[in-house]
């Protein structure tokens, strides 16, 4: 019989709206540890809708928060939108429509999508990073990282996407292309706000040890800030007779041991000695060569695959351990970025500086044991020390530790730090995003607008196309550009720069928790009541961008004492993707689905027939193979959708999408609405039970209360179902059920499928939801089996059968079985040659 989704699921999504069931307030009779906050990361409210990836992580926290509060939880589950973005200012663009409008009706969309799926969201606490209630508080923090001096502005060459019109942050370049449109990114130098993350640099790193965070996320933070241990070693540069003279030339190298192999320097281009450096005879040759560099890509510079390039400057420089004049090159493939934009090439032992040296015929030196010709490749590998007079005989390790003593007793150099990550470019040169809330004034300099005037609110203005300047289209709106001072009243101009999406991102999970505070951006009290995050999940995407920002602030914040916890979000899990199916060619390209045909069971292309692959894919537009998840609701019912994505495999995998499936979980459902038809009885499930059947039911639903308890605990919600199964496919061979086995089992799908349970909870006529309802235990003494059956084999031939209590030792269970009718009989008169015993299920007899 087809349970009734289509009238059960708008009936209780009205019954929590109105009765406001999850709901949640700071109940300080709740003590902290049975306090959780589970969030999701909210979406951007995209014009195409819902994805079925979304549900997929808001039903495992919907699952987790929903069996929480029925164990006794106050529970923090809260959603919201993260609206500030390209895509409505895009399409603003295209069609005049303000972005306001285009994402408040996305917005709209995305809620109706979500609410039709059944979480237990607290809608009170619903937040929207752009109405400037919330962004007020986004500028705020932005102005105490810029009176802590985290933010500075600076003329730099930015990541300039020549399509997007806007500065890029690092994290928005992939491969040297926009992450948004694909672009190719080039550079351009304009003034930038810019928030010095790399101030946090070590903390970030070190704190990530006390997170409860898949390692592989951990690791790619680690390894985007990217801290590398070396020393600042001088050098001095020579005058033209070769004599030393005052300036000196400071590189940073991870490999102080190989200074007897430095055969070399190389500055980059954009080096601030340059010109100092540069001989007369050069100087043409070095000009030439710095405005060639200045047009590529930091990619292309330290591409290895790419031919290395440089220009000699006309100076050497004396290398400190032997005395040896060596000459300065200037090469892009050391960039002005890192360290100190200059090197100790040490061709030998450096894949880029051999390149270089055999190119450009510079001397290479080996100065640790190699086990390949150094003349023909670098040795890159551990070693000893040769060549290297002091150091000769130590290996890398030692020679570093050597090496550094020798720099710090010469004075010459010192242990140094490096991170490869650089500070965060947060202007924004695009409308729709938090304007800066940041006054120029020409007598005082730049001055943050009062903080009892924020919000700055964002201006209407009548074209959204970025002027392509470098300005904002703010820029062009002179009443809202001009203003008075805030410090001195002369006239002044506003900032016009806006913040990058990643702004609201960054604190919104602090918001929730006292999203209509008009006085501070979150109570303190509240704060520390529900912080930190106890479970957080959401797409692998977002492993370094918004997960990386967000601690930077948060740990800002924590500085500042209006936050109690070192970092925001205490676990995380990343949701495995969902992805489809697609169909592939010999040449290994993809054809979108509906282009091909199935004939038994084989697929071909229809255009020419040739017969195709079933290939998992990615879902995307052009492959037609993208799930719709209204679709699903529509016909199989949000409880079925909820579940479903939950069977399909573990939450942390990428699994395929496969409609099959989902109609077995709706089959399955409407399995237990039929069951749930069946008369029920009032047999004490926890005293003697006589009824054999009934007795093994019984443990099935013991082992059943067992199972889902603990999967649950540990999110793994698909043995959960699988145990949930058995227990209905037992439950349909009896004609009366016990009443309190049943409750339990409606308990226990609950959280799984929210509005069949509510329906199945009120039809065993309870008055009130059962979102609070106690969580089911059993005794797990009734999971115990009483005994096991054992079977006789007899040289491979099934002879007897014997009951034996669970675990029964080997020696006892060959005893038993030689006790048997059957084996008497077939071993009369033979030898027992073996007998090999499979606890709790045989005993095998080779006889001859
Ligand atoms: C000499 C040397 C010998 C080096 C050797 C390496 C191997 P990580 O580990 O990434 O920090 N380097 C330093 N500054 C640079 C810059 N601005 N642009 C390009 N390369 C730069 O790498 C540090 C190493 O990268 C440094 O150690 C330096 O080369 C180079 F057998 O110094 B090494
Ligand atoms: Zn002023």
């Amino acid at each position: 019989m087809p349970y009734p989704f289509k009238n059960i699921e708008p009936k209780w999504q009205k019954y929590w709206d109105e009765h406001k069931t999850f709901k949640t307030t700071e109940n300080a009779d709740v003590p902290k540890e049975k306090r959780r906050y589970v969030l999701d990361m909210f979406p951007y409210p995209s014009g195409a809708g819902l994805h079925v990836g979304h549900p997929e992580g808001y039903t495992a926290t919907d699952i987790w928060c929903r069996y929480l509060r029925m164990n006794g939880y106050n529970v923090l589950h809260p959603m919201g939108y993260d609206a500030f973005g390209l895509p409505a200012e895009n399409y603003a663009i295209k069609t005049g429509t303000h972005p306001a409008t285009t994402t408040n009706a996305n917005i709209e969309h995305f809620t109706q999508q979500i609410k039709a799926l059944g979480f237990s969201y607290d809608w009170d606490r619903e937040i929207r990073t752009c109405t400037p209630d919330y962004y007020k508080w986004t500028q705020w923090i932005f102005l105490q990282l810029y009176k802590k001096g985290l933010a500075y502005e600076a003329e730099t060459p930015i990541n300039w996407c020549p399509s997007c019109l806007t500065g890029l942050a690092n994290e928005e370049v992939k491969e040297g292309h926009c992450d948004r449109c694909g672009a190719q990114v080039t550079h351009k130098t304009i003034r930038q706000w810019i928030l010095k993350i790399t101030a946090y640099a070590e903390r970030l790193i070190e704190d990530l040890d006390g997170l409860d965070w898949p390692e592989s996320v951990k690791l790619m933070q680690k390894n985007w800030i990217g801290k590398s241990e070396g020393a600042e070693v001088n050098f001095t540069v020579a005058d033209k007779d070769g004599k030393a003279t005052d300036t000196t030339l400071t590189v940073y190298t991870t490999r102080c041991d190989t200074l007897f192999g430095a055969t070399y320097m190389v500055v980059s281009p954009e080096h601030p000695m340059i010109e100092k450096l540069t001989t007369p005879e050069q100087a043409d040759a070095v000009k030439a060569y710095r405005e060639q560099a200045a047009k590529k890509s930091d990619l292309e510079r330290t591409d290895l695959a790419k031919d290395k390039t440089g220009v000699f400057s006309g100076s050497y420089a004396i290398n400190p351990v032997n005395g040896k004049l060596i000459p300065i090159w200037v090469a892009d493939y050391v960039l002005i970025s890192y360290g100190t934009g200059a090197i100790m090439a040490v061709p030998a032992h450096d894949t880029r500086d051999w390149e270089f040296a055999k190119k450009f015929n510079l001397p290479i030196i080996e100065v640790l044991k190699s086990e390949v010709d150094v003349q023909t490749q670098a040795w890159t590998e551990d070693g000893i020390h040769v060549n290297s007079e002091f150091l000769d005989g130590l290996n890398k390790k030692d020679a570093i530790a050597k090496m550094l003593e020798f720099l710090a007793e010469k004075g010459i150099g010192k242990k140094a730090v490096n991170y490869k990550l650089r500070d965060w470019v947060f202007s924004r040169q695009r409308y729709w995003g938090e304007p800066i809330p940041l006054v120029h004034c020409p007598d005082c300099g730049t001055v943050p607008v009062p903080e009892e005037e924020l919000p700055l609110e964002l201006p209407n203005v009548k074209t959204y196309q970025p002027t392509g300047t470098g300005e904002s289209p703010l820029a062009g709106i002179d009443s809202w550009v001009n203003c008075k001072c805030p410090k001195c009243g002369k006239d002044a101009k506003r900032e016009t720069n806006t913040m990058p999406q990643w702004a609201g991102s960054c604190w919104y999970y602090l918001r929730y928790i006292d999203p209509s505070n008009e006085k501070t951006f979150c109570d303190k009290a509240k704060e520390s009541y529900w912080m930190p995050v106890d479970l957080y999940v959401g797409g692998a995407e977002h492993a370094v961008l918004h997960l990386l920002y967000a601690r930077f602030w948060h740990k800002v914040l924590y500085d500042l004492g209006v936050v109690s916890t070192k970092e925001p979000f205490q676990r995380l899990i990343n949701q495995g993707m969902i992805t489809s199916f697609a169909f592939q060619r010999k040449s290994k390209s993809l054809v979108a689905v509906d282009a091909v045909e199935e004939r038994d069971g084989k697929y071909y292309a229809k255009d020419d027939g040739e017969e195709l692959e079933r290939v998992i894919a990615k879902m995307s537009k052009s492959l037609k193979n993208v799930v719709n998840p209204d679709e699903m609701i529509q016909n199989y019912g949000a409880d079925s959708v909820r579940m479903y994505e939950m069977f399909m495999g573990p939450l942390t995998v990428s699994k395929p999408w496969n409609t099959q499936g989902l109609i077995g979980i709706n089959r399955f459902l409407d399995k237990v609405w039929s069951i749930s038809e069946k008369p029920l009885t009032d047999i004490d499930i926890t005293g003697k039970i006589e009824d054999k059947a009934l007795a093994a039911l019984r443990k099935t639903y013991a082992k059943t209360v067992a199972k889902v308890t603990r999967d649950t605990e540990n999110l793994d919600f698909n043995t959960a179902i699988s145990q949930m199964m058995i227990f209905i496919n037992e439950c349909s061979k009896f004609d009366s059920l016990p009443k309190a086995m049943w409750e339990g089992f409606v308990l226990m799908l609950s959280p799984y499928a929210p509005h069949l349970g509510e329906e199945l909870w009120e039809k065993l006529g309870h008055k009130e939801s059962n979102a609070y309802a106690k969580w089911p235990v059993f005794s797990e003494e009734f999971c115990k089996e009483d005994s096991k059956e054992i079977v006789v084999m007899i040289n491979g031939k099934l002879r007897d059968k014997f009951s034996a209590a669970p675990g029964t030792d080997d020696e006892t269970l060959k005893k038993m079985a030689s006790e048997t009718e059957g084996y008497k009989k077939f071993t009369e008169g033979k030898t027992i040659a073996k007998v090999i015993v499979v606890k709790d299920k045989l005993v095998n007899i080779v006889a001859k």
